[in-house]
């Protein structure tokens, strides 16, 4: 019998779960503000069976998709698993059929030909539809209210890319859904595919470009008037694949780039700039232009983040001695420099969360998570094997810095943002918090947040009487989006 292996992988905040559950009324303590009324979903991955090869990675997780509904101050939650074409193959066969991370070469022989993306990075919210993504395929559509798959979404049958990106970016002036896919033409291609769904969720427009080499383009960013594509010297290689190798190594070596067209132009009109050598980022807080200028706020460290992808390179440095930072590059499109302005505006840190309104515009506040060397040791688990202890609320403009430090022995995850009605707050944010009770056992929280008072640590706590895996990225929902729901007629 098959059984989970003893790494960072799937110990600590990545224990495997595998518990389908809901329940009505959590334990709350402290008051949840009454204007917060929607739903907070979250990507969680998580295992449905032990995995064929040991040295396998947390990002293989099968995907499930988790729901806080609040209303009144009550607290109701599920979770259940991502129905992909790989769960369900898994499922029937009751142990894993597919292989290494990204790599169909060592799957086994009967699953060749079955969809292997595991749907487990973000869920998305657009035209009325709840998406799970995954870079590696394309979407799944689930029913927002009962969280059953609904089925994979090519945008009936419209969109010719293979793969769908967890960073879609949406427009809050016009409703549009600005995305792309990479390896998009198949396994190792440079073949990227830009595209854009209108606010009712037609696809009208999708154009193909090729990178300047097949890199993991995991986030991407817009402005007004443009879009911007980062590219990261961190490659697949087909040779490498069928060798049975990793599908990502990170070259230290390799120039970086960043491709900026104008976002309902052409492919043809994008303009390449050189960065520097070896640096990585999987998140940009946001984009915007202001004249010419173009503005780019990302959270970047000195080498990838992601230990099996340095270390497929060759790149042997521990978690906590990377370097990096909060940093805004400034691309002048007027001049014929290849180059760009760099500056770091705040500690390093990642999964960064924006107002929706801010979307590709100037903005006064954003929040990111950062380890803070005060809050004790990290705890184990997450994507990295080292999970946040801290949440910072950053404002560009004038350089103002707050914290939100845990005790030692918590954990946060990547916050949501809910808006408020009232004109001068900021909001709030919702995040989940991990406790270690004891040497292998965590509880998990929700917490809510005062968005422009973080220092001031939660208004209100939800007691989960379940333990909860880490999760990756989360969205809000209001409550009003949620009436519009067209899953469910679509589906019928
Ligand atoms: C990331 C997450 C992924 C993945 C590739 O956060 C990159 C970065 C959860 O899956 O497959
Ligand atoms: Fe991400």
């Amino acid at each position: 019998m098959a059984s989970f292996p003893d790494t960072i992988h799937f110990t600590g905040l990545n224990t495997p779960v595998r518990i389908e559950w809901n329940a009505h009324d959590l334990d709350v303590i402290g008051e949840i503000p009454r204007e917060i009324d929607g739903a907070f979903f979250r990507a969680v991955p998580d295992p449905a069976y032990p995995p064929k090869f040991d040295d396998e990675i947390v990002l293989s997780g099968d995907g499930m998709i988790s729901r806080f509904g609040i209303r009144d101050g009550k607290v109701d939650f599920a979770i259940r698993y991502v129905e992909t074409a790989r769960y369900k193959a898994e499922k029937a066969a009751g142990r894993s059929l597919f292989g290494k991370y990204r790599n169909p070469f060592t799957d086994d022989a009967e699953v060749q030909g079955i969809d292997g993306t595991v749907s487990n990075t973000t869920p998305v919210w657009h035209a009325g539809r709840l998406f799970m993504t995954k870079e590696d395929g394309l979407a799944y559509e689930i029913d927002p209210e009962t969280l059953e798959t609904i089925g994979r979404w090519d945008y009936h049958g419209a969109l010719k890319s293979q793969t769908f990106t967890a960073h879609p970016r949406v427009d809050p002036a016009t409703g549009e859904m600005f995305f792309f896919g990479y390896e998009a033409g198949g396994l190792c291609t440079p073949d990227v595919a830009y595209c854009i769904a209108d606010k009712d969720g037609n696809l009208v427009s999708e154009q193909w470009f090729q990178q300047p080499y097949c890199s993991t383009i995991h986030d991407f960013a817009i402005t007004g008037k443009y879009a911007v594509f980062p590219i990261f010297p961190t490659t697949a290689d087909l040779d490498r694949l069928k060798a049975g190798g990793a599908h990502w190594a990170h070259q230290q070596e390799l120039e970086s780039w960043v491709g900026i067209m104008p976002r309902y132009g052409k492919v043809e009109e994008m303009r390449w700039f050189k960065g520097p050598k070896g640096v990585s980022a999987f998140h940009f807080v946001n984009a915007y232009d202001d004249g010419d200028l173009v503005h780019l706020d990302i959270c970047l460290s000195d080498t990838n983040a992601f230990a099996f992808m340095r270390e497929a390179g060759g790149i042997h440095r521990a978690q906590n001695e990377l370097g990096g930072g909060l940093v805004r590059w400034t691309f002048n499109l007027a001049s014929d420099e290849e180059g760009f302005e760099s500056r770091v505006i705040g500690p390093p840190g990642d999964m960064p969360r924006l107002r929706d309104a801010d979307q590709g515009r100037a903005y006064r506040a954003a929040w990111y998570l950062t380890i803070n060397p005060q809050g004790g040791a990290p705890l184990p688990g997450g994507p990295v094997g080292a999970a946040f202890n801290a949440m910072l609320r950053i404002e560009p403009g004038n350089g103002r810095i707050d914290m939100m430090p845990l005790e030692p022995g918590l954990a946060i995850s990547e916050p949501v943002h809910v808006p408020s009605s009232e004109p001068d707050h900021e909001g709030w944010l919702l995040a989940v918090i991990d406790r270690q009770l004891d040497a292998g056992r965590f509880a998990s929280e929700l917490w809510v947040v005062n968005a422009g008072d973080i220092a001031a640590g939660p208004v209100a706590r939800v007691l989960i009487p379940v333990p909860m895996r880490a999760q990756i990225h989360g969205a809000w929902v209001s409550r009003e989006r949620l009436a519009q729901a067209r899953g469910r007629a679509a589906a019928a």
